[in-house]
């Protein structure tokens, strides 16, 4: 079974991810716990580029993200799935879709087209968006407009998409709200203002009820 995680910055995925997998793996699950960018081969080099370089445009960008997902899913995600694995992956196509579409404005059909070609159809059977006003989730990474460039926030990583102005963080939570409207039967909204026992337990107890009645939405 394959589970996305997605959301705005600092909502809490990573945190969550990390507990879910190890209470999955206690009930004798085969987890694999992965994250884009980063999770293939050649996704560490792929993800500096992305979160360092200086001025990157939104169509380098884009390609860049494809890249890494398009040897994501074909080093990692699909053949742990083929091995009957567990699979939780910290963001994945529809990042692209909120990131590139929303936020920066590139076309949202294109994008759709492009994600089918890297992921060769590959859709997740179920995506948790975790639902978190930005202000709140900067706050929470340190890394508030008035302060990003003091020493406090040098002290955390703060990547080039962090960077970017609240608005911008503003239209990606949005922008996931209305993708999870279109998809309902694949989204669960979770909301991130709970502590990280709640959010865990309710992703748990949804994930364990997808599991039940799996019926792979995967086309391959
Ligand atoms: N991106 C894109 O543009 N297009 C794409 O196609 C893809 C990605 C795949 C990757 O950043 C960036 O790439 C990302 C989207 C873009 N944008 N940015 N920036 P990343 O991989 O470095 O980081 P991220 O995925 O954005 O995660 P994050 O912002 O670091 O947050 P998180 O994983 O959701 O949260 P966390 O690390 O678990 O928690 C953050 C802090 O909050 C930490 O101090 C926790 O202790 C605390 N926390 C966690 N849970 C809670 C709760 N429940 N309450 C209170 N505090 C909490």
């Amino acid at each position: 079974m394959f589970v996305t995680f997605e959301g705005p910055e600092g909502a809490g995925k990573s945190t969550a991810i990390r507990a879910i997998s190890a209470q999955l793996t206690e009930r004798g699950l085969d987890v694999v716990t992965t994250r884009e960018p980063g999770g293939g081969p050649l996704g560490q080099r792929i993800r500096q580029m992305l979160l360092e370089e200086g001025s990157v445009s939104p169509e380098t960008e884009l390609l860049l993200f494809l890249a890494d997902r398009a040897n994501h899913v074909e080093t990692i995600i699909q053949p742990a799935l083929d091995a009957g694995k567990f699979v939780l992956c910290d963001r994945h196509a529809d990042s692209t879709i909120v990131y590139q579409g929303y936020g920066r404005g590139l076309d949202l059909e294109f994008l759709k087209a492009a994600n089918r070609f890297a992921t060769k159809g590959l859709v997740p059977d179920l995506t948790l968006l975790f639902d978190l006003d930005p202000k709140i989730g900067l706050d929470r990474l340190n890394i508030v407009e008035k302060n990003l460039f003091d020493t406090e926030a040098k002290r955390r990583d703060v990547n080039r998409l962090d960077r970017e102005p609240l608005e911008f963080h503003q239209k990606v939570r949005n922008g996931f709200l209305t993708i999870s409207r279109e998809e309902p039967e694949r989204f669960v909204i979770l909301d991130a203002e709970k502590t990280p026992e709640q959010l865990v337990e309710e992703a748990l107890t949804a994930i364990l009820a997808r599991q039940k009645g799996h019926t792979s939405l995967n086309t391959r």
